[in-house]
């Protein structure tokens, strides 16, 4: 009789637990709602403050009240990159309005030297994206023009690119790069040779990552900054951050895009050793440490804001177990500041850079997550880092980043990638499913949407 009752009431215990423990993480469909509500007006009050005060111009200084150019003249970066989360959101006039800037704005024959990758990712993703999206000619006739005038950047001795080059002479220059501003175009490029059928766009872009990749050290790790003309490395700490992530991104998104099994290959050589090499556990969660390429041996125990895409990826890729311990420490690192910082020490929480320009990559890994889990633990985090933005970073003109994420001062800047990632994936984190089907579409990384190709090999046999 005794162990009947214990048995009845451990049974009525657990199943107490479990229900509850399901009401609580479930978003219901409405906190759904408001969430989305909020993003929606977030991207209107963005887009207001742009038109308002820095309308033509590459981005708003939401502080002052005026508009920001990159170079001399303007690229329309604010409209080029903010496009295709409009019309994911079903903000229809906005997405209108962006690409009429676009079409009626946008030219490349200018006498203006720019910098290859981010032209790469935030122009010409833009473009091809905006064209998948809306079927208009004028955006594809863009983004061949703009892609043809970024191939002398490739002509080095190595077919690594040089960081500039001028839009119209094609005169380049800077040949200290790093493997993220010499392997970040297999994706668009891929895209230019599909609707170009011009095969020379991915074989040139795939040259170059691929340079990278074979100058990779025994322990398959690649550093931070190296000679284009030379091919030697000139910075060996290796890591998974700034100057080197979306190399290795773009190895398997190459994959699943067009199926390029050289990638894919690449993509698990390279992820194996940063998985053995700078995988590191502390009490407050995993991150990927810094070590130099050669030896392992760690030299700077640092993390950042850039590096927390790292979780999204291994997620994509498959690998939700380390993904949940990495994205246990990037909400480590978001909510010990508050905002996160662009670096910190995990071993003794000091801060290294203060500053939080806005960036998505922590949500974009609650995305991903989210996606391949169903887990809403991934929504909660995101949902707590969207609102700390939203409510931490408005301005009367739009949003703008932080100087010192230990003080909220603020700077006067809204990064263009502000509308194209951070609130696209704050979004999609609480949208239905189908509004982006990561079975179909594979994302750059400016978070624009690219449509797969299922002719698989396609792009491995073309050389
Ligand atoms: C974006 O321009 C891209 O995501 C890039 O790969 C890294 N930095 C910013 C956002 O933080």
């Amino acid at each position: 009789m005794k162990n009947r009752i214990t048995f009845f009431l451990l049974t009525a215990l657990f199943l107490l637990v479990s229900l509850k423990g399901n009401t609580q993480t479930k978003f219901t469909n409405r906190q759904k709602a408001v969430q989305i509500e909020k993003i929606k007006a977030a991207c209107r009050h963005a887009w207001q403050g742009y038109k308002k005060y820095a309308s033509g111009y590459d981005a708003l200084k939401p502080i002052s009240k005026t508009g920001h150019n990159w170079y001399g003249v303007s690229f329309l970066m604010t409209p080029v990159d903010a496009f295709d989360t409009f019309y994911l959101l079903g903000l229809k006039t906005e997405a209108e309005e962006a690409k009429e800037m676009m079409v009626s704005g946008l030219h490349f024959d200018v006498d203006q030297e720019v910098q290859l990758f981010e032209v790469n990712i935030r122009l010409l993703g833009g473009l091809l994206s905006a064209w998948e999206l809306s079927n208009d000619q004028r955006l594809l006739a863009l983004a061949k023009d703009l892609g043809a005038r970024l191939l002398p950047a490739f002509n080095s001795p190595t077919g690594m690119p040089y960081r500039y080059v001028n839009l119209k002479t094609g005169k380049t220059r800077d040949a200290l790069s790093n493997p993220a501003e010499i392997g970040t175009y297999l994706l668009e490029f891929g895209k230019l040779t599909e609707y170009t059928h011009d095969s020379s766009y991915y074989r040139i872009a795939k040259k170059a990552a691929f340079e990278v990749y074979k100058r990779r050290s025994d322990i398959d790790l690649v550093g931070t900054t190296i000679d284009v003309n030379t091919g030697e490395w000139r910075n060996t700490e290796s890591q998974i951050g700034a100057r080197i992530d979306s190399y290795y991104e773009y190895l398997y998104k190459a994959w699943l895009l067009f199926g390029d099994k050289d990638c894919k290959e690449a993509w698990e050589i390279h992820n194996k050793a940063i998985k053995k090499q700078l995988f590191t556990e502390v009490s407050s969660g995993s991150y990927f440490t810094r070590v130099d390429m050669k030896s392992g041996k760690e030299t700077h125990p640092f993390y950042g804001a850039l590096d927390a895409f790292y979780a999204g990826i291994l997620a994509l890729s498959g690998d939700i177990a380390t993904a949940r311990k990495i994205q246990k420490g990037n909400y480590y690192m978001w909510t010990t500041f508050n905002i996160e910082p662009e670096e910190f020490n995990f071993r003794t929480d000091s801060v290294l850079y203060p500053e939080y320009p806005l960036r998505p990559e922590n949500i974009e890994s609650c995305f991903y997550l989210y996606r391949m889990t169903k887990d809403s633990e991934f929504q909660r985090m995101g949902q707590r880092m969207i609102n700390d933005i939203l409510e931490k970073c408005k301005t009367d003109a739009g949003y703008a980043g932080v100087k010192n994420v230990t003080t909220m001062e603020l700077s006067d800047s809204m990064e263009s990638f502000f509308l194209a990632e951070t609130l696209k994936y704050a979004y999609l984190l609480f949208a239905p499913e189908n509004k982006i089907d990561l079975g179909k579409v594979v994302f750059n990384t400016e978070a624009h949407p690219l449509r797969m190709t299922n002719d698989e090999g396609r792009m491995t046999k073309d050389e």
